[in-house]
């Protein structure tokens, strides 16, 4: 019966081992996964995009190579994320259908531009680096199949880490140009990556669940904090400056000190009023329509199998 079943699941929880799809588990906990997952899986595939528009344009055949490996490892992330979502009940094409209507989120982060190299390097360092930040703690979330595909998505996100990072290194030890543009980069960067982490605590609906419920192990402020404090010394190594003159550790509070984050710009943002939201998801339209010839060809490959299989 119902109760015997969510003590069952209580269990499971308070014992910090893992749901797995055929289980019991509430209704609310199911619909928060899909919530979570669906808007991450997003997230990786929207992603493509912003790097996407580099891969023509790369300063090297190195350059080139690595990048498209970045942007095939954001697909393939998408994938686990996908197939994730669906041991929970929902389909990919309900999923794609919400997406390229514009019902879904995905991250705010990938609604801004690159216009220049050095928002490759931009977005491995903070964009990657915040990812990471925020998805180590998932490897233990409590959901089986969200948590394993998060163990293989962070190895590949720390190699963007560096390779983002390296990319800023390069430019900070190149021409007084090369350096401006790093800087300007990063200028544009480091607010919208702290946005990442979503809203204030006091004002995060879905923290306080998420949390007892084992799926976010940490609050969005506290990762928040986690970050900043792993970009100052990189920072520095680096050469450039964050673009924050109030930043501080703040010795006695035990945090770091920030100018207040523009909530109204990450609310503008989520509203689909970033600078490059349409864009975004008028191109995934576009990519999903030219796609829709080798859909169908693998469904007619996969019936024909069928049928052979039959006679
Ligand atoms: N953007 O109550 P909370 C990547 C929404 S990394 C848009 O705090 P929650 C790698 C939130 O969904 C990026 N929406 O929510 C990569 C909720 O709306 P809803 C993806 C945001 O879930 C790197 C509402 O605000 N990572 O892709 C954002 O407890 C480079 C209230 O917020 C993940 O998705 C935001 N930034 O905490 C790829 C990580 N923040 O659904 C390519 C997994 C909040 O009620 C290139 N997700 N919202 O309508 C999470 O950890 C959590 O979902 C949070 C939000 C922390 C994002």
């Amino acid at each position: 019966d119902q109760a015997a079943e969510q003590a069952a699941f209580d269990a499971v929880i308070e014992a910090d081992s893992r749901i797995e799809p055929r289980d019991w588990m509430p209704a609310a906990y199911r619909k928060t996964l899909i919530r979570q997952i669906s808007q991450h899986a997003h997230s990786e595939i929207i992603g493509m995009q912003p790097e996407g528009n580099w891969i023509t344009r790369a300063p090297s055949l190195k350059r080139k190579a690595i990048l498209m490996a970045k942007v095939q490892d954001e697909a393939g992330h998408g994938l686990y994320l996908y197939s994730a979502a669906q041991t929970l009940g929902i389909t990919r094409d309900e999923m794609t259908e919400q997406l390229i209507e514009g019902r879904a989120r995905y991250s705010s982060i990938f609604n801004y531009p690159t216009p220049t190299w050095a928002d490759m390097g931009a977005i491995g360092w903070l964009v990657d680096g915040a990812a990471i930040c925020n998805q180590v703690p998932l490897c233990r979330a409590s959901y089986g199949p969200y948590a394993r595909a998060m163990v293989r998505i962070c190895k590949e996100e720390s190699f963007h880490q560096r390779q983002g990072f390296e990319i800023l290194l390069t430019l900070m030890q190149g021409t007084e140009a090369q350096q401006r543009m790093a800087q300007d980069a990063v200028d544009r960067w480091y607010w919208p990556s702290l946005m990442m982490f979503g809203p204030p605590d006091d004002e995060s609906p879905n923290s306080a669940q998420s949390m007892a419920w084992k799926i976010k192990r940490f609050s969005n402020d506290d990762l928040r904090q986690r970050f900043i404090g792993m970009l100052v010394p990189q920072a520095e190594v680096l050469g450039v400056t964050l673009p924050d003159p109030e930043l501080r550790w703040d010795e006695a509070a035990g945090r770091w000190i920030t100018s207040d984050i523009d909530w109204t710009e990450f609310h503008e943002v989520l509203a689909g009023r970033g600078p490059m939201n349409a864009e975004r998801i008028r191109r995934r339209r576009e990519a999903h329509e030219d796609g829709a010839w080798v859909r169908e060809a693998a469904a007619e490959y996969a019936r024909t199998q069928q049928r052979r299989r039959e006679e």
